[in-house]
């Protein structure tokens, strides 16, 4: 079941002047920073608050780290802004993107792939979903 919105990821083009920006603005400093190569980004996961299915929402800042990457394109096309929202699961996420499908939302990834901190994630093709691309999270 998807029980919280996990994260809403943020294309930005300087990480660290976007962190700044909303820890200076928000007091938002709970900050964890990871490079994620296969998906050509380095991301700060910013904790907002914990939910009650015992994980917690994120606000995500997503630099590109190569000019071929999902955001590269993305930020060239619509400039900075919301990229993605991100739900959680408390199942396996890959039940859960099985049972979307069937509802006949594309899934973008045959298996779930890595995502932040560890977890598992895979995307729904935005053109399926009114125009939002969704990802599915299953945390570590
Ligand atoms: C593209 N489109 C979007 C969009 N990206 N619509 C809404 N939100 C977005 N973010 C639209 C375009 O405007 C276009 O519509 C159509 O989708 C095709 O886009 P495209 O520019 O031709 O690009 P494609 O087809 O090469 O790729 C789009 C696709 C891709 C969604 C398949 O971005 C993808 O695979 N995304 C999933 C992976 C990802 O985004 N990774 C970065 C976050 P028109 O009408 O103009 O034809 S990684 C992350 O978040 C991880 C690390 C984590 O959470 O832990």
């Amino acid at each position: 079941m998807l029980t919280r919105i996990d994260h809403i990821g943020i294309a930005c083009h300087d990480l660290d002047a976007t962190v700044a920006f909303y820890r200076e603005t928000y007091g938002f400093t709970d900050v964890h920073i990871e490079v994620n190569e296969e998906q050509g980004v380095r991301e700060a996961m910013l904790k907002i608050n914990e939910t009650g299915d015992g994980a917690a929402s994120y606000l995500q800042l997503l630099e590109p780290t190569r000019e071929d990457s999902t955001v590269a394109k993305w930020l060239a096309k619509n400039g900075e802004g919301v990229h993605h929202i991100a739900f959680g699961t408390d199942g396996d996420v890959q039940d859960e993107a099985d049972g979307i499908a069937a509802k006949g939302v594309r899934v973008l990834y045959d298996s779930p792939r890595r995502g932040s901190m560890g977890s598992r994630i895979t995307f729904l093709h935005p053109k399926d979903a009114h125009g939002v691309l969704t990802e599915l999270v299953q945390k570590a």
